[in-house]
């Protein structure tokens, strides 16, 4: 593995699972591997758990780590080419990566979608302008389209906790005031796509009218939009606000009955409730469920340890071939 951009980065997700989950039973079976390494993480936008567990996995593998706040920290950074740079943004990329990709080993980057142009969220820029400019394998941590390390943290999560051999998946859309990204229920998707492909769950997802993300992610999963229907013997319900894609970066609707409680878990297979966290309780999901014995949301986050250091023991294993 070079970048981790995606799921199109993981040769073998199967493994990759397994790594984490070994990661979590011995965390600091590879610190040789970090010896003298240093990555470098770049926040332009807020971040608790991405920034504190992939710093906690870069240490247990022995690498040194530099972290950033883009723009807050450092200078503004101007993305296009070719641009005369008269405005708020001090720096280009081709420098400001170059530069950064001299100091470091490898380079975290977070950069949400600005939810303004669907083209050029969906492009990717940030991401590929820095591939390109660092020439140091570059890990999402959360770009415009995608999260892949929370979605690897998801699959080991599952994975732990799952009762039958092919549990049941439901992503479903909750409510919301603000206009949030599609990022992590569009990597959760591919993911869980991949996951469904191999025989290992069943995925539906279930969102309101105008809220169907982009069909490159939905794939092969069965959309519902009757909630109840979707529910009925889910084995995990996995929660999401998400700004509409056909309607790009609207709020559409913030209707309240979309929201999880007890009464819907109760219609599930004694289901576990999922949340990437941050979550606004009562008004995603209610007191309730999130403090049951069925919510995995802290199991979860912690899980963000092993899965980021699984994706970094990878790259690092292929500097000392
Ligand atoms: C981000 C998102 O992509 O939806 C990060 C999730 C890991 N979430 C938010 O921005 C939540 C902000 C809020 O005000 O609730």
């Amino acid at each position: 593995m070079t970048n981790f951009l995606s799921l199109a980065d993981v040769t073998d997700l199967d493994a990759l699972i397994q790594s984490g989950r070994d990661a979590k039973a011995n965390p600091f079976a590879d610190q040789h591997l970090g010896k003298n390494k240093t990555i470098g993480l770049l926040f332009f936008n807020s971040s608790l758990r991405t920034r504190l567990s992939t710093q906690k996995a870069a240490q247990n593998l022995g690498m040194q780590t530099m972290v950033m706040n883009v723009g807050q920290d450092s200078w503004g950074l101007e993305m296009e080419e070719g641009v005369l740079m008269n405005g708020d943004k001090a720096e280009h990329v081709r420098e400001a990566a170059a530069v950064i990709g001299r100091y470091c080993d490898i380079i975290g980057i977070r950069a949400f979608a600005g939810l303004q142009d669907r083209m050029s969220d969906y492009q990717e820029q940030v991401m590929h302008q820095f591939a390109k400019y660092a020439k140091v394998p570059i890990v999402n941590l959360e770009s415009a389209t995608r999260h892949p390390l929370q979605s690897l943290a998801d699959c080991i999560t599952i994975e732990e906790a799952k009762l039958t051999a092919r549990p049941k998946v439901v992503l479903t859309w909750l409510p919301h005031f603000k206009p949030l990204p599609q990022a992590v229920a569009n990597s959760f998707s591919e993911w869980m796509n991949a996951r469904a492909n191999a025989g290992k769950v069943d995925f539906v997802i279930t969102n309101p009218e105008g809220y169907d993300l982009a069909p490159e992610f939905v794939g092969n999963a069965r959309i519902i939009h009757n909630r109840d229907e979707a529910f009925a013997g889910a084995d995990f319900i996995y929660g999401k606000n998400w700004s509409s894609y056909e309607q790009y970066g609207q709020v559409l609707t913030q209707d309240p009955s979309w929201a999880v409680t007890m009464d819907d878990m109760q219609r599930t297979n004694n289901g576990k409730f999922m949340h990437c966290l941050p979550v606004r309780r009562n008004l995603k999901v209610s007191d309730a469920v999130l403090d049951s014995p069925q919510s995995l949301v802290i199991e979860q986050a912690a899980n963000r340890e092993w899965s980021a250091q699984a994706v970094l023991k990878e790259i690092l294993t292929g500097f000392n071939v």
